[in-house]
């Protein structure tokens, strides 16, 4: 009897693992390592700006931000690298946390780097026309620079129009950004760090709270929150709450408590159509650790009184808010889940997939083929290696229906590309996920992909 009730729970164990693995929705970028998730509405789209950790980094080798964006909440489409430190001439390295807040139509992003002048951490601020940029400094210098620990900038436009810079570890910091969002007025503040405010700490006089770094600032009906990683390491989010942007503020708990590879985490808290998002960063990805993050959403849950119960990391956000529309000019970056798959950016291709092995593989999620169905597919594509490279498009898993073929052109290089357009095995309608499915012989970097359409 215990035996066979043993057996009975190493078998639910095995499909509840499964289970998380067919369903998991997180880390939201597989293909590449992002860090320091940093949410913004747009236009009714939502995007997440993150750094970016090198492949195989051993220490916060990172060099540029990146951005994503959804409508779906289950699709991100990759818009590849928006900035880097060398767009800006007094700054030497180290792209670390930073946040990006649009107002009056123009896109301004906070970014702490290396100072080439003095060796010091300072914050830079970026302007766009777009969300996508192009980037450009607009001060020649920082924008604030005032001792070690000026990183991790968060922002916030109160409902009165007055925009708040936070930042800083270990002094948490802010000062009062003038409506040109590129200078400020009044003294940094130094913001008191106390038992009540940020929670008690033992043993560590340089750190007398919880407070780490990483601050952000979010706002829900008449309370202002912070969200913040606390320590010691590794880092668990924590919250405080004020009547104001300014404090003083009230510790709140321990939200997240710290999980899994990474030593640090950090929060980015957004609403979007109706609910709550809560972004931070772990390091489940294959190859994961502490240098080599991946992003992560779920849902965040507000008690009556406003206040937050502790919760896990979960396996993301399953259930599509929108479909995709397949008979749109899609692009291959827009991926639900992949596996052996890494994103790319050149001239010719905008951003784009390169498939690293055979069987690697992208899933887009949610796609609904209407009624009539579709009868073409077309795809833009490459190889360099010369024989049998396929894309197999297959529906609903990825060894489900195969729907088309296209065999890969040999195209000789990523900057080249053709685009193959052939007839579905069968017609397909209503709602499906999709799975692009890539085959060769070749050791690595079997094809690229760069967008895809079907036609009616
Ligand atoms: O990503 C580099 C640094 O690690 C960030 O600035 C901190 O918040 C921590 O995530």
């Amino acid at each position: 009897m215990i035996k066979k009730t043993f057996i009975k729970y190493i078998l639910n164990i095995g499909l509840l693992t499964v289970g998380l693995s067919l369903s998991a929705q997180n880390p939201i970028i597989q293909t590449a390592y992002t860090a320091d998730p940093a949410p913004m509405v747009y236009n009714d789209r939502l995007y997440v700006y993150t750094t970016h950790d090198e492949d195989d980094s051993t220490w916060f080798t990172m060099n540029d931000w990146k951005v994503f964006s959804t409508n779906d909440m289950v699709n991100w489409t990759d818009h590849g690298v928006i900035l880097s430190y060398n767009d800006f001439d007094w700054a030497k390295r180290d792209a670390w946390a930073a946040q990006c807040i649009e107002r009056n139509g123009k896109f301004f992003m906070y970014v702490p780097m290396i100072s080439k002048t003095n060796n010091k951490g300072a914050i830079g601020v970026a302007v766009a026309d777009s969300p996508f940029g192009p980037f450009h400094d607009p001060l020649g210098k920082p924008l604030v620079q005032s001792e070690w620990g000026d990183i991790d900038p968060t922002v916030f436009i109160d409902d009165k129009g007055q925009a708040h810079l936070y930042w800083g570890n270990p002094k948490l910091k802010y000062v009062k950004l003038n409506e040109d969002m590129i200078s400020y007025s009044g003294d940094i503040v130094e913001v008191p760090m106390t038992e009540e405010s940020f929670g008690k700490r033992e043993g560590n006089p340089e750190r007398p709270t919880k407070y780490e770094e990483g601050p952000w600032l979010y706002k829900r009906k008449d309370l202002y929150y912070l969200f913040w990683p606390g320590g010691p390491l590794p880092e668990f989010i924590g919250y405080s709450t004020s009547k104001s942007p300014q404090g003083p503020w009230k510790y709140g708990g321990i939200i997240m408590p710290s999980e899994g590879k990474s030593f640090t985490n950090h929060p980015g808290v957004i609403d979007f159509r109706g609910k709550t998002y809560f972004f931070y960063h772990n390091g489940a990805l294959p190859g994961g650790s502490g240098f080599t993050r991946s992003v992560s959403v779920q849902e965040l849950n507000f008690n009556k009184d406003g206040s937050i119960s502790p919760f896990k990391m979960t396996s993301g956000i399953t259930k599509a808010i929108a479909a995709v529309n397949p008979y749109a000019f899609n692009q291959a970056e827009m991926i639900s889940w992949s596996e052996n798959v890494k994103s790319y950016q050149n001239k010719v291709a905008g951003v784009f997939i390169k498939a690293k092995k055979n069987d690697g593989y992208i899933n887009v999620k949610n796609i609904d083929f209407g009624k009539e169905g579709a009868k073409t597919f077309t795809a833009r594509v490459g190889t360099t290696h010369n024989g049998n490279v396929t894309m197999e498009v297959r529906s609903d898993s990825v060894n489900g229906p195969l729907i088309a073929t296209v065999k890969v052109p040999l195209t000789g290089g990523d900057d080249r590309f053709e685009t193959v357009k052939v007839n579905l095995l069968n017609t397909i309608t209503g709602i499906h996920n999709l799975y692009f499915v890539f085959k060769g012989k070749a050791e690595k970097d079997i094809m690229f992909f760069d967008y895809w359409m079907f036609s009616k």
